[in-house]
């Protein structure tokens, strides 16, 4: 059951493939690779259609075949265009080679220029006798071909000294094999540089069926470019429809025409202008024709389509309210919209006018009651469809998504669950946004303006319409926290609606949609959309720069640790040093450096300010005895207690350090000389009567002075010899000075 379905299914197929016949201009060779390999790789089948090739047999003219027999193409040589100056109904598709390998041939080494072939028998078939290039070479050196001693042959063996015409990719490789001298005369080296093969077929064939003439056209030329890319395959598959066909001989071949092979498969018209000239010239036709009227030209109107044009005035309408497809701009109707349709307008010379009405609804009404004929932008809808037709579409943008500038790239609006996203209400992409992503949180606003305004003011999270006019808009309203964050996967097209019954408008539309130039609409595409778009990044990309980033982060943070750490432990070390530089180690008292820096300093300022200043100088009495007696460690206390002591009863302004060994110096600034005396008695009987625990009593002797005009050195020599008459004075005693 299941295989008959198959074979039912694969009869349909079979049935509805179309039947085609090509005839080629010579032999199965590699010549004709292109249209071997369409059909042996199946382009022709995958375009729908069944090509059957056929070598040419007979002498009877190509052209002939064509004309006579329906689905019928076949390939001729530059001397077609002979035929149609004669006016046959034909079309030329396109030249398969730009360039004709049709040389002349003299197999006699005697010949040394081409003024020498009229005594020989030239060697012909019906094709060279038409050949412009041959025709315009052998005319440039004043021979007329009338003159010649000419034999009319279709196949003919290269023995006899004479003038052959022969292919350069094929021939010539006869005559090398064989070792038969030769000589070349080739047009193009005489200027005469016409297209090879050129594919044609008849008009019926272009009127009743040009999508069949398209694909059969662009289904070749893709076996033309395969086969010369693929060329020891080629062989083989061409060796399939003659097996005697020498390998090196057909390589050879293809390596001889692979340079010659149509660049674009398009006519230039100008060379065909000038093979028309030489036919002319020749008084072979009498009258120029128009050439283009004999290109197959898809874009071509018909017969019937040039009627109606010239027949019909166009009434056009449009709203001026859908930015940036139809606007005002200053009083005039423009936008995308109106820039297509007039291009096409004025491309097919269609006559009438455009006018604005502001109300779509009424648009609608005056193309279903056919009071207006086209309206230029709007989409299908089934709805639509029941009073109005359309044309293909002109544009084709994605839906997109508006956000504010701080969002990331959104490759999936269903990433947005839960967000609120504002759509112009009743607009088509509001009901695509429904269908496609049923899990968004829409808001229906009034239109697409208020959506974008509401994501400018944090209301709503995003606002989606079509890209050109997100993007207009936020150009327009110069919305500078704003970006275009995604798309969706949804496409909207933007197409001309026609009145019912005017299907040749529809059709003539669709003709020129496709004949606009790229450039044309790159050119009106930049004209209105320009927008700071958000592009996607790839995953990988996302996560090396997220990557890339958190390095970058984290090595900064390091560094920042580091030199936060540095600096306060540098401050830290800085204060140690500094306590160490300055503090006695034993009684945490200033050090002699220290309080030599401060003499230093205070007797500046007493100097400088005439301040008053006086100094206290003390040693422990008989210091070494308690030492001896009661050991050094003691000894080390009593510095430390009577430190402590002196500390707890100056000023803290008094600056008190360790002189060294049990002596000690307390500087006073702002003191005069009774005061300082007044302190030093108060601790002496301090130290007197103060109770030192360890040992019964420990006393001191003093000696104080005041500033006067003192360098540091000079005031210490003094309270030095103060101290010093303490001690001869029985110690424990303060001696002023
Ligand atoms: P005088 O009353 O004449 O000052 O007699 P003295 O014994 O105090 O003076 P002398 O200069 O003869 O002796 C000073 C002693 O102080 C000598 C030394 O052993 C002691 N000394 C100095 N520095 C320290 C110290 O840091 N710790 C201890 N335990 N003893 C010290
Ligand atoms: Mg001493
Ligand atoms: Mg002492």
């Amino acid at each position: 059951m299941r295989k008959l379905f198959f074979v039912v299914i694969s009869c349909l197929f079979l049935f509805g493939n179309d039947k085609i016949d090509v005839l080629l201009s010579w032999k199965y060779q590699f010549e004709f690779a292109g249209f071997i390999v369409a059909k042996e790789k199946g382009f022709y089948k995958e375009v729908g259609l069944d090509v059957n090739l056929k070598e040419l047999n007979d002498t009877s003219s190509i052209v002939n075949w064509v004309l006579s027999n329906k689905n019928s193409y076949a390939v001729a040589n530059s001397a077609i265009l002979e035929t149609i100056m004669q006016h046959k109904p034909i079309e030329l598709l396109m030249p398969i080679y730009d360039n004709s390998l049709l040389v002349l041939t003299a197999v006699d080494l005697n010949i040394t220029s081409l003024k020498d072939i009229k005594n020989y028998h030239l060697i012909v078939d019906q094709f060279t006798l038409q050949d412009p290039a041959i025709l315009g070479m052998l005319n440039s050196q004043n021979i007329s071909i009338k003159k010649l001693r000419v034999i009319q042959k279709t196949i003919y063996d290269i023995q006899n000294p004479a003038i052959y015409a022969l292919y350069e990719s094929n021939k010539i490789y006869d005559l090398k094999h064989r070792h038969i001298k030769y000589k070349i005369f080739d047009p193009k080296e005489y200027g005469f540089d016409f297209y090879g093969d050129i594919l044609f077929t008849s008009k019926d064939e272009v009127k009743n069926h040009p999508q069949r003439v398209q694909k059969f056209i662009e289904a070749t030329k893709k076996g033309y470019i395969y086969a010369f890319n693929h060329i020891n395959e080629t062989i083989k598959i061409i060796k399939k429809y003659n097996p005697n066909l020498d390998d090196k001989k057909l390589l050879y071949e293809a390596h001889k025409l692979k340079q010659y092979l149509s660049k674009t498969f398009k006519f230039d018209l100008n060379k065909l202008k000038i093979m028309e000239t030489i036919y002319i010239t020749l008084g072979i036709v009498k009258k120029p024709i128009n050439i283009e009227e004999y290109i197959f030209n898809p874009y071509k109107l018909t017969m019937k389509e040039k009627l109606f044009l010239k027949t019909h005035f166009i009434k056009a309408l449009s709203t001026d309210t859908w930015e940036p497809f139809n606007l005002l701009q200053d009083g005039k109707l423009d936008g995308i919209a109106v820039e297509y349709w007039k291009y096409i307008k004025d491309k097919a010379g269609i006559r009438g006018r455009c006018m604005v009405v502001t109300d779509w609804s009424s648009i609608l009404n005056y193309i279903k009651t056919k009071k207006a004929d086209v309206t230029c932008s709007t989409t299908l809808t089934p709805d639509r469809e029941k009073y109005a037709i359309f044309s293909k579409p002109y544009v084709s943008f994605p839906i997109v998504i508006a956000t504010r500038n701080n969002v990331g790239f959104i490759s999936d609006l269903n990433i947005l669950k839960g967000k609120i996203i504002a759509v112009g209400k009743n607009y088509t992409v509001a009901k695509l946004l429904k269908t496609y992503y049923p899990h968004l949180k829409i808001l229906e606003v009034k239109n697409t303006d208020e959506a974008l305004r509401l994501v400018s003011e944090k209301k709503v999270f995003g606002a989606v319409d079509i890209l050109p006019v997100i993007a207009y808009k936020i150009n327009k309203y110069e919305y500078a926290n704003l970006k275009i964050a995604g798309r969706t996967k949804l496409m909207f097209d933007v197409r001309f609606m026609v009145r019912k019954d005017y299907p040749e408008l529809v059709a003539i539309i669709n003709k020129m949609i496709d004949s606009m130039p790229k450039e044309k609409r790159e050119e009106i595409y930049k004209k209105w959309i320009s927008v700071k778009y958000q592009k996607g990044y790839s995953e990988k990309y996302v996560f090396n720069i997220i990557l890339l980033t958190l390095i970058v982060f984290i090595v900064i943070m390091i560094v920042i640790v580091y030199l936060v750490r540095n600096i306060l432990y540098r401050d830290k070390l800085e204060k140690e040093l500094e306590i160490l530089a300055t503090m006695d180690r034993l009684t945490s008292i200033f050090n002699r450096y220290k309080i030599d820096m401060a003499l230093n300093e205070q007797t500046q300022i007493a100097k400088r300010y005439k301040r008053p200043l006086s100094i206290i100088f003390l040693d422990i009495d008989h210091f070494k005895k308690i030492n001896d007696l009661y050991g050094h460690q003691v000894g080390d206390y009593i510095l430390v207690e009577l430190s402590k002591l002196i500390s707890a009863h100056i000023r803290s302004s008094d600056i008190f350090g360790r002189w060294g060994g049990e002596e000690f110096l307390i500087i006073l600034p702002e003191t005069p000389l009774d005061k300082a005396t007044k302190l030093a008695e108060k601790l002496r009987k301090l130290i007197e009567n103060h109770d030192f625990k360890k040992v019964p009593k420990v006393t001191c002797s003093f000696g104080v002075t005041s500033f006067h005009d003192d360098t540091p050195e000079s005031i210490i020599k003094r309270v030095d010899a103060l101290l010093y008459k303490s001690k001869e004075n029985g110690r424990n005693k303060v001696t002023i000075g």
